[in-house]
């Protein structure tokens, strides 16, 4: 049994919850972490030094943090290919879009972005700064519609890890108020990522918790 310690706003942890549903691992999940608290303590920070979510422990492993790990481990025990190929040179390709969409899109979305329209009062909003990274956004999300207008998937023609770490954020980034470039591939991605029901699970989320009005 997987235990998880993370609350379900959470988008790292959302793209945990949605490659253990997709691998339809059975999990524990316990909320912490923002208003639900508890990712202080002396008990989670023995866990996790950096007191953020997700953490997970498999059995009896040890406890395993930081998102990207936490995918390739769960990937490497649980799954097969297409998913995660054996093939090191397959796995390496899907890896490379993998962690391009963690350090390209996630990071490029979440705080710039969401935490400026969403996690930030209305009359504190920078429009400027927001236009700004949406622009910088666009600007890799031009590549991943290059590649979605070659592929039905982000690393080739099937679903895989990395469209776990790409995927993720498309819910928020198109369900929230901005003026987003045009991108029909990604559009058209998006609305096959929907047909899934771990993505509808457990990416599609409410994430009113955590507006600031
Ligand atoms: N690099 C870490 C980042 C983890 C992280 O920043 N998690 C956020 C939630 S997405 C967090 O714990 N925030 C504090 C909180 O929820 O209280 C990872 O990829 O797992």
């Amino acid at each position: 049994m997987i235990k998880v310690w993370g609350r379900k706003t959470s988008s790292n942890v959302q793209a945990l919850m949605w490659c253990i549903g997709e691998l339809g691992l059975p999990f524990t999940r316990y909320d912490i972490g923002h208003k639900y608290g508890g990712n202080n303590t002396a008990e989670f920070l023995s866990m996790n030094p950096n007191g953020t979510v997700p953490v997970i422990k498999d059995g009896d492993s040890a406890p395993i943090w930081e998102t990207g790990a936490i995918l390739r481990y769960l990937a490497n025990r649980y799954a097969k290919a297409p998913f995660w190929p054996e093939d090191f040179v397959a796995r390496t390709h899907i890896d490379k879009w993998a962690e391009w969409s963690k350090i390209n899109i996630a990071l490029n979305f979440t705080a710039p972005i969401f935490w400026r329209v969403v996690r930030t009062a209305p009359q504190h909003q920078d429009q400027e700064e927001i236009a700004k990274a949406i622009y910088k956004l666009g600007n890799m999300l031009n590549i991943a519609e290059m590649q979605l207008e070659k592929h039905k998937f982000i690393a080739g023609d099937y679903f895989t890890l990395a469209d776990i770490q790409f995927g993720h954020i498309l819910y928020r980034y198109f369900d929230i108020k901005i003026n987003r470039p045009m991108h029909p591939e990604i559009i058209n991605y998006y609305d096959r990522l929907t047909e899934r029901h771990a993505f509808r699970e457990y990416v599609m989320v409410s994430y009113e918790e955590l507006r600031i009005i």
